[in-house]
This record gives C-alpha cells, sequence and structure tokens, in this order.
C-alpha cells in the first residue's frame, strides 16, 4: 500500500483577485505534490479559500455586495487561477461550507470540553487588516507618529467580551515540538518562533460579538469564531472531520502545510496547540515560504504594479512561469520576478539547453536512422560516462526537491543538461554519420535514454511540456514516475515495440520580451 502523503496552501482570503504570491504557493505547492506523486506517494493536495471574518464583511461593504457573494465570485477566481496554472489539487474547500461550520464547532467542542475555553473580556491593540491582536510591545510607530502592527498594518484600541483559548498552557509542549524534530521549516523561522514562545504565551482571544460573518459558536450564539480557527481548521474539514474514518483516517496528519512567512505563527503556535488541546495529532511540518516580489518590491494597488498571474502564463507560458519561480527563489526565502529574468531564465535553461538537446538528439534519430531505435549497442566509455552523470544529477536533484530545496535540486539537473550537450558536441554524431554509422546510431541511443531520464525528472515542475515530449518518444503515459528511471530494460522493450520517432516538435520555445506598453 503506497504512503499517504497530505499537502496543504494556506486557504486565501478572496476579498480580491488572486495574486503572484497566490500563485507562487499554488505551484509550489502542485510540484511538492507532483514530486511525491511520482515518487509512488499517495497524494492528498488542498487548497481554498477563506471566507469569514471583518475584512471580508468589509471589503463587501465597501463593493456594495454580501460577503457571501464576494467569497462566491472571488473564490471562483483563485480556482480559474489554479485550472490556468494546472495546479491539480484534490479538494478546494470554502469556509462558508456547511460542512466546515460543522467540523470549526467540533473541534471547539472538544476544547472545550478539555477545560481550555473560558469567558472573558477582551481589550487590546487589534489589527483589523491583519485580523490579530497584538501586544503593546510588539508594535511599531508608524511615520506619523501612530501606533501600527509589526505587519506596518493601523491598530485600534479594541474592548469586546471574548471566548479565550488558554494558550499559555501550551508553551512548554510547543517548545519541545520545535526542539524535537523539523515541525517549522526553514530554520531560520523556527528560531523565530521559538523565540516568541520563550517569550512566554498569552492566552488568545478566540471569539467575537462585534460582528456576525463566521462560524457561530456552540452554546453562545452572538459569538462567532476568530476567522483564524476557523481557518486553520480547513486542514481537518477537507478530510471529512470529524468523521474519524474514511480520508481523516487515511490522511490526517497532514505531512506538509505550505504557507507564507507572513502566517507561520498561527500555524506553529495557535494550530499544534488547538489539536493539542483537541487530543488530535499534529501536522508534521510546516514550512513558510519567502514572498515574491515585483523587481525587489512588493506588489500593491498604489504603486500600480499588481499582476494577474493568469495573464503572466499567458505572455509566457504556464511551464515558463513555474519553472521560473521554482528555479529562481532559494525556497524559503524571498525572490524577485521580472519578465526580463523569466525570459532569460528560460531562454538559457529550457528553449536553450534542454529543450535544443531533446530537439536536436530527436531530430538526427528522425532524419539519420529513419526514426527507428535500434538497442545492443556497444557502449562506450563517453557513454557509460554519461549515464552516471545524469543519474548522479538526478538523484541530487532528487534528494534537494525532498528537502524542498528547488533551485538547488534545478542546478543538479541543469548540470546534467550541460554535461548532455558537452557529450553531443564531443560526439559530433553528424560528422559520424558517413565516417562511422554504427557509432553515430549508439550516440543518438545513449542520447534517447538520458533525455527520457532527465525529461521524468522535470516533469513534475513542468509536466505539459515534457509530457509532449515524452508523448513524441513513446513512452508510456502510465510510465512516467520516477521507478521507471531504476529500470534497465525500458529501451530495449520500447525498440522492440516497432515504435518510430516522427518529426520531432520542440517543446520549449524561445520567448522574446513582450513590448512595452507605450
Ligand atoms: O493569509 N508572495 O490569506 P492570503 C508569496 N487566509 N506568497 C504570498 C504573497 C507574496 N507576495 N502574499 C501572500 C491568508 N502570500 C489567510 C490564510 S490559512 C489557514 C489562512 C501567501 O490570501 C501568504 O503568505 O492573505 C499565504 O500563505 C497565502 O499567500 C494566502 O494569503
Amino acid at each position: 500500500m503506497r504512503e499517504p502523503y497530505y499537502i496543504t496552501t494556506a486557504i486565501s482570503y478572496p476579498n480580491g483577485r488572486p495574486h503572484i504570491g497566490h500563485a507562487y504557493e499554488a505551484i509550489a505547492a502542485d510540484v511538492i505534490a507532483r514530486n511525491r506523486k511520482a515518487e509512488g506517494y499517495d497524494v492528498r493536495f488542498q487548497t481554498g479559500t477563506d471566507e469569514h471574518g471583518l475584512k471580508m464583511m468589509q471589503k463587501a461593504r465597501e463593493l456594495g455586495t454580501t460577503p457571501a457573494e464576494l467569497a462566491t465570485e472571488m473564490s471562483g477566481y483563485f480556482r480559474d487561477m489554479c485550472d490556468a496554472l494546472n495546479v491539480g489539487y484534490d479538494v478546494f474547500i470554502r469556509t462558508t461550507e456547511e460542512r466546515h461550520h460543522a467540523a470549526t464547532q467540533e473541534l471547539w467542542r472538544r476544547m472545550e470540553a478539555k477545560g481550555d475555553l473560558y469567558l472573558d473580556r477582551y481589550e487590546g491593540w487589534y489589527s483589523v487588516r491583519d485580523e490579530a491582536y497584538y501586544d503593546e510591545s510588539e508594535l511599531v510607530t508608524g511615520e506619523d507618529g501612530t501606533k501600527l502592527s509589526p505587519q506596518g498594518t493601523p491598530v485600534e484600541w479594541t474592548v469586546e467580551e471574548s471566548w479565550f483559548f488558554r494558550l499559555s498552557k501550551y508553551q512548554d509542549k510547543l517548545l519541545e515540538l520545535y526542539a524535537s524534530g523539523d515541525f517549522i521549516r526553514p530554520e531560520s523561522r523556527r528560531n523565530e518562533i521559538a523565540r516568541f514562545v520563550e517569550g512566554g504565551l498569552r492566552d488568545l482571544s478566540i471569539s467575537r460579538t462585534s460582528f456576525d460573518w463566521g462560524v457561530k459558536v456552540p452554546g453562545s450564539d452572538n459569538h462567532v469564531m476568530y476567522v483564524w480557527v476557523d481557518a486553520l481548521t480547513n486542514y481537518l474539514t477537507g478530510l471529512g472531520f470529524p468523521e474519524e474514518g474514511g480520508d481523516y483516517a487515511r490522511y490526517w496528519p497532514a505531512a506538509l502545510h505550505l504557507i507564507g512567512k507572513d502566517i507561520v505563527r498561527f500555524h506553529t503556535v495557535y494550530w499544534p496547540a488547538f489539536l493539542m488541546s483537541a487530543d488530535l495529532p499534529l501536522p508534521r511540518q510546516v514550512f513558510g515560504h519567502g514572498f515574491l516580489l515585483n523587481r525587489g518590491q512588493k506588489e500593491s494597488k498604489s504603486l500600480g504594479n499588481v499582476t494577474d498571474p493568469i495573464a503572466l502564463a499567458d505572455a509566457f507560458g504556464v511551464d515558463t512561469l513555474r519553472y521560473f519561480f521554482l528555479r529562481e527563489v532559494a525556497f524559503g526565502q524571498d525572490g524577485s520576478w521580472s519578465a526580463e529574468a523569466i525570459v532569460t531564465r528560460c531562454n538559457a535553461e529550457l528553449a536553450n539547453s534542454f529543450g535544443n538537446l531533446a530537439q536536436r538528439s530527436l531530430s538526427m534519430i528522425f532524419k539519420n536512422m529513419g526514426g527507428e531505435l535500434k538497442a545492443g549497442l556497444e557502449v562506450s566509455e563517453a557513454d557509460a560516462a554519461l549515464f552516471s552523470a545524469v543519474s548522479e544529477g538526478i538523484a541530487a536533484m532528487r534528494k534537494s526537491f525532498d528537502e524542498l530545496d528547488f533551485s538547488t535540486g534545478l542546478e543538479a539537473w541543469m548540470r546534467a543538461v550541460f554535461a548532455c550537450n558537452q557529450y553531443v558536441d564531443e560526439q559530433a554524431p553528424w560528422a559520424l554519420r558517413k565516417s562511422d554509422p554504427a557509432r553515430m546510431e549508439a550516440v543518438l541511443m545513449t542520447l534517447f535514454r538520458v533525455v527520457r531520464d532527465l525529461a521524468i525528472a522535470l516533469r513534475p515542475v513542468v509536466p505539459q511540456s515534457i509530457d509532449r515530449l515524452l508523448d513524441q518518444m513513446g513512452v508510456a503515459s502510465e510510465a512516467r514516475d520516477y521507478d521507471v528511471l531504476a529500470q534497465t530494460d525500458w529501451f530495449e522493450t520500447l525498440a522492440a515495440s516497432g515504435f518510430v520517432v516522427d518529426k520531432p516538435q520542440g517543446v520549449f520555445p524561445r520567448l522574446e520580451l513582450p513590448e512595452e506598453p507605450a
């Protein structure tokens, strides 16, 4: 039986259309999911929208609509974005779904039964924008002298009756959790959170009476739950919780919550504490990725540099964008994108290096061998050296991908591609056509084999392009996972099947920089 692997993204606020940061996170999660599938895991991949809370109410009011209508409209755009970017989630959850209310209320009841909830009054600095209360000591002073949250958003002194969660009770258990393994990654974020928790935890206000757009508190109808209690529970809802069999039994605890750096605290302090309180198993890892910047700047309406990720994919190609994000950004750190950087990177690596290697190899097989594959040819020292260079490169790549270090992994993959291109130049099969046709065939068959392996290794990143290439190479669609890399007789079997390479179609076109709008 295949091992389960449950991966989730954050659920996005549908108070506007998806931006490039949402696309980045969805793509990274999709690559992880596809990589795990190719490794043989039984993957479950969930994403969705976080539809409650004050922020949604305020936005709806501003637009003259209801939060429910706003959520429905915008949530559709998030789904469209996933479709457009080839993000193959299994479950798209909306927190306004009835089953989610039921799951969240059940979690609440379990925390209450544990004695971890109590009613009190809350006073504090509240940021509407962040939907969070902050400690006086955490506030910063804005340019005009006003108090701001650590994220730089305005805060207001707020007083209300509220349910509290005994977060303080979990301080030691949380610190043990951080120390015991790699629950929080990357390392820098783990240290940051551990320092925060060591500083002492205050009980957390987890209900609101000031508005009603949320999940009702069981037994306290005038309270709705703090949006983060409800939001975090989405990871359970999508598995059918509180039903304890079925998908929940199969996939919980999650292998990975992939989220951005700004919400690490919610996922690594509050969430495990809620789960400990409810006696539920904890997710195995939370990874806080960095932010994607536009030429080094945060995208914002006021700067007028907000980019629609679907338009970007239309301009450059979905796979180009996917490759660029993972190759260019050291995963975990912030990264920057620009049209020039996308074009330069992808032309150099996808079009000129790998695309050209595949295209040249298949073209020569088509032209010089009538497209026929030949098995059983003599393997020279140079061929053997190339096979090892490629399999080592792919092994290094897979190891880095397992560690979610995509840029290093793709660098290892590129080195293997370079080794192949160097081999082509040195062996010069075009010159062997007349002088030593048997050797030319051996060279081209070596290339055919390494191109298949490099293609399979890259498939989670650029699935559509690689599938088009593998189709042209006669590689069966069910033989595209990593287990085939270890097979020794696939090539003989394919050659014996009578498969013939047709005139190849390049799959990684060279890109041009779009004209600057006048
Ligand atoms: O935080 N670059 O929703 P959200 C990369 N609803 N990632 C970015 C980014 C950027 N420029 N901007 C945002 C929420 N993100 C909550 C989550 S989860 C139970 C609830 C990331 O729509 C951000 O870090 O503001 C988060 O992981 C995701 O996009 C959704 O952000």
